[in-house]
């Protein structure tokens, strides 16, 4: 069964640890969002192609999400003398090895898909990742206190201020990178991982076509919700969510994806919202979606593989 995956940072890439170990992780292909994109010191940072790919690698801070095991910082705080810059962006001396490569790559003309294929390739992993698109597309938060990058909300500001509003620049003029659409229309399954709905999953929604392509697939489209008992487990789509004036729920989030959406696996603390979704014309189905450990992701990617399956 060849399956292609929506993902964004940390929630994904741990149901995408348990789809590696549930099924041929060569049928497996990853479209990843670039929004969260930035550059520091000069670098092209992309934290999900790496989060993704250093996961799958075996390789990530299991107690960050990101970066990598054992990483030291002497790099960085050489770079901050010399800058005198505030240290809030935590980029550590080996992973520094990737932005200067991915940097180096880009200025000699490669594509971030080249690019990424060629990371995820020397990192020994076997599913394909893809970029969801070639060209630059920063997501820019608008909150009470201005216009921040998204790292800058997350990171610096910590989510501290209130959304007003989302922008995706450049994004009408972006296409998607090779292999985006086949991915999306050539596959069997298609998942939106448990990533945030607003700034993970919807810049690569946002990508022309790629919309166009979940509604249109013969795939079966099933999501997974990153939003377990009216909270999100990780990051800001909680009080993202609510600051833009929408409940904080499953059921919202399905609403989000309602006109691509087949199947929705909602964890068992939401199992009282499940005829709300089927009346939109969703399956649902119900799960542990709550990945504490190795077997949690294991079992969530294996109830996501029969959902596919019995479609
Ligand atoms: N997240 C943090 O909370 N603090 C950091 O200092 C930080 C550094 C960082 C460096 C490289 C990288 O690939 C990711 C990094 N992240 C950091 C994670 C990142 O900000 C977000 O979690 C993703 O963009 C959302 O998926």
């Amino acid at each position: 069964m060849k399956i292609t995956a929506l993902a964004g940072g940390v929630g994904a890439s741990k149901l995408l640890d348990g789809l590696q170990r549930a099924t041929a992780p060569e049928d497996i292909s990853i479209i990843v969002n670039t929004g969260d994109d930035i550059e520091m010191f000069g670098l092209y940072i992309s934290p999900d192609l790496d989060i993704v790919t250093y996961t799958l690698a075996g390789a990530v801070n299991p107690a960050a999400g990101w970066g990598l095991r054992d990483d030291t910082f002497n790099c960085l705080e050489s770079l901050l003398r010399y800058d005198g810059g505030e240290r809030w962006f935590n980029l550590g001396d080996r992973d520094l090895g990737t932005h200067i490569f991915r940097t180096m790559m880009l200025r000699r003309g490669a594509s971030l898909t080249e690019i990424a294929d060629r990371i995820r390739l020397a990192h020994n992993v076997r599913c394909a990742i893809l970029p969801m698109t070639d060209s630059p597309t920063p997501t820019t938060i608008l909150t009470d206190e201005g216009e921040l990058h998204f790292q800058e909300y997350l990171v610096k500001r910590r989510a501290a201020p209130r959304v007003i509003g989302i922008r995706f620049e450049n994004i009408d003029r972006a296409a998607p990178a090779p292999g985006v659409i086949d991915a999306i229309t050539g596959a069997d399954a298609v998942i939106i991982c448990p990533s945030n709905p607003l700034i993970s999953i919807g810049p690569i929604l946002a990508v022309p076509g790629v919309r166009q392509a979940l509604q249109v697939t013969a795939a079966t489209v099933i999501g997974v919700s990153p939003v377990v008992g009216g909270a999100s487990l990780k990051g800001p789509t909680d009080r993202m969510l609510s600051d833009l004036g929408m409940e904080v729920s499953a059921a919202q989030v399905a609403r989000l994806y309602e006109d691509v959406l087949d199947v929705y696996i909602i964890d068992k603390q939401d199992e009282a919202a499940r005829d709300r979704i089927i009346s939109r014309g969703i399956d649902v189905r119900v799960a542990n979606t709550v990945m504490s450990g190795p077997d949690e992701k294991l079992a969530l990617a294996r109830e996501v593989l029969a959902a596919c399956a019995a479609c």
